[in-house]
C-alpha cells in the first residue's frame, strides 16, 4: 500500500514534547490499527499483552524473534511510532543490542529495557523481582545506543527498584546511572494503588530526562497530576488486550448459552467494519489496475 507522505509525530517528539502524551497498548496488527484510528499518536508493544495473545506468560516464554514478528505486523498496519517493550533485553548486552537492532529493522521506533535479569517476570506477579547490577545493566543500555547510534531510535530505561521493594533513593541512583549510560527517557514503574511514590520520584528527578509512567495500578489518579508533575508520557499498557479478553468471553458465553448468534449480532463489529480496518478497498482498486480485464 502507498505510504503516506504526511509528517507523523516521531517517538522522540512524543517523549520530548512539553505537554503530556499518551501511548496506547497494542499487541498485534489489528489492535494497532484500532488504536491508531482512535487517534493515539504512539503505540506500546506490550510484553504482557503480546505474550498473552500468543498464549504465553509474561516471563520471557515468547522468544525475541516472536516479538520481532509481532512488531513487524504492527508496524505494517499502523503508521504511528511503536515503543517496544523489550523486557530485560533477552540476556546480556549482546542479546539486548541484537534484539534492538532487529526490532528497529522491522519497524520499531524505540525500545524499553528494564533493569532485571533473564528471564524476567511481570512486575505485578509475585514479589521476586531481582534487579540487575547497575553497571551491567548500563552496559546493556550503552550497547543498544552504540549499535543504533546513527538511527533515530529511542531508548527508554525502565527502573524496577520500586517494584522490587527498594526505596526512592535506589530508584533515583539507578535512573541517574541510566541517564549517564545514554538513555533517552526513564520509565519509573510502581505497583502501588496510588501515585504517591511516582510523584515524589518525579519531584526529586527534576526532569533530567523525560519521565514515562505506567499507571496500571494507580489508575484513579487524574492525569492533570501528571501534567503538574511535568511527566512526559503515560502508557496505557494493557487495555486493548484486557478489553478483548472480556468481550470475547462475554460473546462466547452468550453464543454457547443461547445457541444462536442473533442476540449478539449488534454487539460485535460488523464484517464491513473489519474489511474497512484491513483496507480491502485498496486491494479492489489495485486489482483494477494490475489484473488483466476480462
Ligand atoms: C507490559 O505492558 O508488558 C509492561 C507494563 O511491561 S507492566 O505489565 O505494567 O509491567
Ligand atoms: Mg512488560
Amino acid at each position: 500500500t502507498a505510504v503516506s507522505a504526511a509528517a507523523k509525530p516521531s517517538l522522540r517528539g512524543i517523549i520530548q514534547a512539553n505537554s503530556l502524551s499518551f501511548v496506547m497498548e497494542a499487541h498485534d496488527a489489528l489492535s494497532a490499527t484500532i488504536a491508531e484510528r482512535a487517534g493515539f499518536k504512539g503505540l506500546w508493544a506490550s510484553g504482557l499483552s503480546i505474550a498473552s495473545s500468543l498464549g504465553y506468560r509474561d516471563a520471557n516464554e515468547a522468544s525475541w524473534t516472536q516479538l520481532v514478528e509481532v512488531v513487524e505486523r504492527m508496524a505494517d498496519a499502523a503508521s504511528i511510532p511503536i515503543l517496544v517493550d523489550g523486557d530485560s533485553g533477552f540476556g546480556n548486552f549482546n542479546n539486548a543490542r541484537l534484539a534492538a537492532k532487529k526490532l528497529f529493522q522491522h519497524g520499531a521506533a524505540g525500545i524499553c529495557l528494564e533493569d532485571k535479569g533473564f528471564p524476567k517476570m511481570n512486575s505485578f506477579v509475585g514479589d521476586r523481582h531481582p534487579l540487575a547490577e547497575v553497571s551491567e545493566f548500563c552496559g546493556r543500555l550503552r550497547a543498544v545506543k552504540d549499535t543504533l547510534a546513527s538511527e533515530d531510535f529511542v531508548l527508554v530505561a525502565r527502573v524496577e527498584a520500586l517494584i522490587a521493594g527498594y526505596g526512592q533513593e535506589e530508584a533515583l541512583m539507578r535512573a541517574h546511572a541510566y541517564a549517564d549510560a545514554g538513555a533517552d527517557a526513564i520509565l519509573i514503574h510502581s505497583r502501588k494503588a496510588d501515585a504517591s511514590e511516582i510523584l515524589s520520584f518525579a519531584k526529586d528527578w527534576s526532569n533530567r530526562l523525560p519521565l514515562v509512567i505506567v499507571p496500571t495500578k494507580y489508575y484513579r489518579t487524574p492525569v492533570d497530576e501528571y501534567r503538574a508533575a511535568k511527566i512526559s508520557t503515560v502508557i496505557w499498557a494493557n487495555h486493548n488486550m484486557r478489553a478483548a479478553v472480556l468481550a470475547m468471553r462475554q460473546v462466547c458465553e452468550r453464543i454457547l448459552r443461547e445457541e444462536t448468534i442473533a442476540g449478539i449480532e449488534n454487539e460485535v463489529a460488523t464484517l464491513d467494519d473489519v474489511f474497512d480496518l484491513l483496507n480491502y478497498r485498496e486491494l479492489a482498486e489495485a486489482e483494477g489496475r494490475y489484473l488483466p480485464s476480462v
